[in-house]
């Protein structure tokens, strides 16, 4: 599924702004069919956002079941004999779309786009009704899971088993394209580099191809046409590359033109960097050097907009990375925008690209997420149904990401249950899929706390290990010297018994801004900066860490809980994006490494 884009033979409407929204509280909007007329109420929302944070009401903050959102749209005029696609970026976590009264999408998972063909629905020039129900429920066979439950007032509640606020709704762009009929579907692109030679291997997929054919044009950033082929696949060589590079994202335009001799049929225009990934031992190569990640595990969230994507916020999260010296950064805990990925593209920032398979773990806080006693993988919990929703939720990732040269790792899952045979048993599958899906990417997923190198019984099959630990902060709270000495003894174990590159995907401590203490006190700045410290020095005694990745880059909104302060504080910058004491040591830190 390619992104929509402006060429001589397609056109892209964005729908973006105001709808009409309605918040389903008794649960009745689709048995009353509300597609099929206006919805009720008066209320717009802006698309895309959270819906969440907007109103300034509970019943609409903390709802749990179905929302609707509804507007009108011209096709436009000129789109005669062209096929008309709607898409949505992201519907959190699922949603069924109708035109005018017929139901033409529906959609699992609340990070990755999908698209309904219209054209037999619509006439161009034609005003349609466009209709969507959007539902937040987590439940055992969605990624991430929760469970609902009713409370004794008869209200329903979530819970689920990561501390980020669930929020929902239309959170990414919403496309009307049209397309030739007989048109590009997909396009795939892997690059190597051979004697100094950049190799960029192109596949493209044909939709209705009769007797068209391919052709292909590669050009540099000024323009320069450096290569060229045909054919639905083939192998282009370009001399002297210049290759996409952490800290300088070079791209060249992949142009593949569908013909029918000389006769134009579509055209579609893909960014490509060439580069390469490999896994050597303990190093994580990019282009053969070694490649040390500095950066962050983030979030999609701001004020009032939540989850919702916004172009500034996102231009300034990327100056804040190079203000700081960062280089990377793991998209936790879900795929992002599509548009932060073209910016890391072009920003040369290396990304770590994650699935929304975050909370597979019910032992995590001893219940504190109301894991309580069930077993996390079970026919009563996590099941073989889950692991289907989760192996689409791998495909359709890769599917969407695969061609950005800044995405370097898929993970295919955040802090899962790591430690049992039927752990082992749950990710043998995923992992094989993410690889079908992917046989040129590392893949990995991140560890946690419960088991370590000697109770793992996943990690053996992944090609780095990520870790997320918080010794000096859920464990040896507030005593630096032994976290210290249980951080290092755990990273030798690692290193010592895997053979793999070790990447810290998480560390850090809460911290309230503006809380100071002289003798660096649990939750003040100046206990993030020595706890940050510690961790340094630890990674700079053991060669297999090829990564430090800080948790978080921003505070964030989390579910309410004694744990949380106004949501989770261990950001480097506050929600707004104000630096606190540790980004300056940061700065100072990644500036000055190699
Ligand atoms: C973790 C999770 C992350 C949490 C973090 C914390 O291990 O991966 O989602 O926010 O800990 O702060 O507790």
């Amino acid at each position: 599924m390619l992104r929509p884009q402006d060429s001589p033979t397609r056109e892209t409407k964005r729908l973006d702004g105001l709808w009409r929204f309605v918040v389903d509280s008794d649960g009745v909007g689709r048995e009353q069919e509300w597609w099929r007329a206006a919805l009720p109420g008066t209320v717009r929302i802006p698309v895309p956002s959270s819906y969440n944070d907007l109103l300034v009401d509970p019943a609409v903050h903390d709802h749990v079941g179905d929302v609707w959102y509804q507007r009108s749209v011209f096709i436009p005029r000129g789109w005669a004999g062209q096929r008309v696609v709607v898409r949505f970026e992201a519907a959190t976590h699922r949603a069924v779309v109708w035109v005018g009264d017929d139901r033409v999408a529906e959609h699992e998972g609340g990070y990755t786009p999908f698209e309904a063909d219209l054209t037999a629905l619509v006439e161009p020039g034609q005003e349609v009704r466009l209709t969507v129900v959007v539902n937040n429920e987590l439940t055992w066979q969605s990624i991430p899971p929760g469970i609902v439950e009713v409370a004794a007032d008869g209200r329903r509640r979530q819970h689920y088993y990561h501390d980020f606020f669930n929020y929902a709704g239309l959170h990414r762009s919403v496309w009307l394209c049209s397309t030739p009929p007989t048109h590009l579907a997909d396009v795939t692109v892997v690059t190597d580099i051979d004697a100094g030679a950049g190799l960029v291997r192109y596949s493209a997929v044909v939709e209705e191809a009769g007797a068209t054919t391919v052709g292909v044009v590669l050009r540099d950033a000024q323009g320069v046409v450096v290569a060229e082929g045909s054919g639905d696949g083939s192998t282009l060589r370009v001399a002297d590359p210049e290759l996409w590079q952490p800290g300088r994202g070079y791209l060249y335009d992949l142009q593949v033109d569908v013909v029918d001799g000389s006769r134009l049929v579509d055209r579609y225009v893909l960014p490509v960097g060439i580069r390469t990934v490999e896994v050597d031992g303990t190093r994580f190569l990019i282009n053969g050097n070694p490649f040390y990640f500095r950066g962050f595990g983030k979030h999609e969230d701001i004020e009032v907009h939540g989850r919702g994507h916004d172009d500034a916020a996102m231009v300034h999260d990327f100056a804040l990375l190079g203000w700081i010296g960062a280089n990377s950064f793991r998209t936790s805990h879900y795929p992002y925008a599509e548009e932060v990925l073209d910016h890391a593209d072009r920003q040369g920032i290396v990304v770590i690209d994650e699935t929304a398979a975050v909370g597979l773990n019910l032992g995590i806080g001893g219940g504190m997420f109301g894991g309580g006693s069930r077993t996390t993988f079970s026919d009563e919990t996590i099941d073989r149904r889950t692991q289907d929703v989760h192996r689409r939720a791998i495909e359709e990732l890769v599917a969407r990401d695969k061609n950005h040269p800044s995405v370097v790792l898929w993970s295919i899952a955040n802090e899962p249950e790591s430690h049992t045979d039927a752990a082992r048993d749950y990710f043998q599958p995923l992992f094989a899929a993410a690889r079908r899906a992917d046989p040129t990417r590392p893949v990995g997923f991140v560890n946690m706390m419960f088991a370590p190198p000697d109770k793992c019984t996943v990690s053996d099959l992944a090609d780095v290990i990520m870790i997320n630990r918080y010794y000096g902060w859920y464990s040896e709270t507030g005593d630096l010297a032994l976290a210290e000495r249980n951080l290092e003894s755990e990273l030798r174990a690692w290193a010592e018994t895997h053979a793999k590159p070790i990447l810290m995907t998480e560390y850090g401590a809460d911290t309230m801004a503006g809380l100071h203490s002289a003798d660096a006190a649990v939750w003040s700045e100046e206990y993030q900066v020595a706890l940050l410290d510690v961790y340094h020095q630890v990674f700079d005694r053991i060669d297999a860490v090829v990564g430090e990745q800080v948790w978080n880059f921003a505070d964030f909104a989390t579910a309410p809980s004694i744990i949380r302060v106004g949501g989770n504080r261990k950001g480097v910058f506050t929600r707004d994006r104000r630096p606190k004491m540790a980004a300056h040591a940061l700065r100072r830190r990644w500036l000055g490494l190699p």
